[in-house]
């Protein structure tokens, strides 16, 4: 039978019938997207327990962590280095919310043309229904777009642990003096909350780990460019969500088993989906646990998405840190490198990150780019008109989405993202 968590939750301070409301609704859209799916890896059933106690085990593993001593950090950011939190033995976890939840009750902090993203996290907290901000020691807010800053000023009064990170918006020696700077601001208040020190081999140790996670995704994704595709984009954007909440080293164990699987299939041409069918990138905005609506309706449209541009995708563990180094400083200087090469549309200008876009599609063997915004989020929208001309230019065909969190316009979508898949067939 499984566990009881209720008592755990309502420790937590969870509003019970909320959280019940909620976990419904993910385990029925779980059941739809993902467990109806054939042909999936053998080694997504990992997955599909995780996702099953992603509110039970997981979060029995932090509260005994922190029992034990250990610090939990809550992030909304892949800017947020884990290498740093490992540093301390700190365990680090994504908070970006991905459903339409209690938005009438983030609407009384932010306006209504607020991206789904926010009021989502915001949404969350306000209802009393993410175990993992509730087990944070630390609420890492980033300043990265409008929204996300001018929204910490709300949280500071909601919340009483929450560290603002200042992030540059320039990538240039003054940008990444400023990220040094905020890293080294981060890593003393991690020495301050956990009461340790940042050592060299510990920090090596930690820099270590988080690169054999990014290694494992980057052997899934590279394995995404063989035709049939071998994996479900909705199996592969899952296996991204649950890249920023697992214990690293078992994540790492179970993705390298799931990739070990893939080569497999693809030796045999086994594939999640027919030889030959239309094959979709997807570029833009984060997709945050439970957010599976646009890969969902693209794979219900006769198409196969190979590749994410997303931070929950490529964007997030693409890049790694340089483990050569002897000092802290030396090893800071080298995580900075590494999160100064990250193509968010924070930054300006970000033409690397058309670039990019390019490149993925060629490694991804991809017919064609969905670029997808959350409405109301400027960067990302403001960037696609420029992403869409070069992409036009370049004879790569584009279908740009901007949508929400709602099903509201899952039929309007639907019935675009299959002329664009029609379209690419003629
Ligand atoms: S590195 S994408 S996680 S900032 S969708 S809240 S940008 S209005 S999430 Fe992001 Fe870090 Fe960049 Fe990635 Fe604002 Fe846009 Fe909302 Fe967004």
């Amino acid at each position: 039978m499984a566990e009881d968590y209720k008592p755990m939750w309502q420790e937590l301070g969870l509003d019970i019938e909320k959280h019940d409301a909620l976990l419904e609704a993910v385990g029925q859209m779980y059941g739809e997207n993902f467990l109806s799916q054939e042909n999936r890896p053998k080694g997504m059933e990992y997955f599909d327990f995780v996702v099953s106690e992603i509110h039970g085990l997981r979060i029995k593993e932090l509260v005994d962590a922190r029992k034990a001593g250990r610090t939990v950090i809550g992030s909304f950011c892949v800017y947020v280095p884990e290498e740093l939190i490992l540093a301390i033995d700190g365990i680090s976890v994504g908070l970006c919310a991905g459903a339409e939840f209690a938005f009438d009750m983030a609407e009384n902090y932010v306006p209504r043309n607020t991206c789904s993203l926010i009021k989502s996290a915001l949404g969350f907290k306000l209802a009393k229904v993410c175990p993992y901000l509730e087990s944070s020691d630390l609420v890492v807010g980033e300043n990265t777009c409008d929204g996300k800053k001018k929204s910490h000023e709300h949280w500071q009064s909601i919340i009483d642990n929450l560290y603002v990170m200042d992030l540059p918006q320039v990538k240039n020696d003054n940008g990444r003096r400023m990220l040094l700077e905020e890293y080294t601001r981060f890593a003393a208040k991690l020495e301050e909350l956990s009461g340790k020190k940042i050592e060299a081999g510990k920090l090596q140790e930690s820099i270590a780990i988080v690169n054999k996670k990014r290694k494992a995704m980057n052997r899934i994704y590279a394995l995404r460019n063989a035709d049939p595709a071998p994996i479900s984009g909705l199996d592969a954007l899952l296996i991204s969500q649950v890249f920023f909440y697992d214990d690293p080293v078992r994540f790492t164990d179970s993705v390298n088993a799931i990739a070990d699987e893939l080569e497999e299939r693809i030796k045999n041409k086994q594939g999640a989906a027919a030889a030959g069918t239309p094959r979709l990138m997807v570029a833009g905005c984060p997709m945050a646990v439970p957010n599976w609506k646009l890969p969902a309706i693209i794979e219900d449209s006769n198409a196969v998405v190979v590749g994410e541009e997303l931070c929950t995708g490529e964007r997030g563990h693409e890049y790694l840190t340089d483990e050569n180094g002897s000092s802290v400083d030396e090893m800071m200087g080298n995580i900075v490198d590494r999160y100064m090469k990250i193509h968010c549309a924070v930054f300006t200008p970000n033409t690397e990150r058309l670039e990019k876009i390019r490149d993925m599609h060629d490694r991804y063997n991809a017919d064609g780019i969905v670029l997808y915004n959350l409405q109301f989020c400027q960067p990302y929208q403001i960037e696609s008109g420029l992403i869409v001309d070069d992409l036009k230019k370049s004879g790569i065909p584009v279908l740009q989405i901007d949508t929400d969190y709602s099903q509201e316009d899952a039929g309007q979508l639907q019935t675009r993202v299959e002329a664009f898949v029609e379209s690419m067939k003629g």
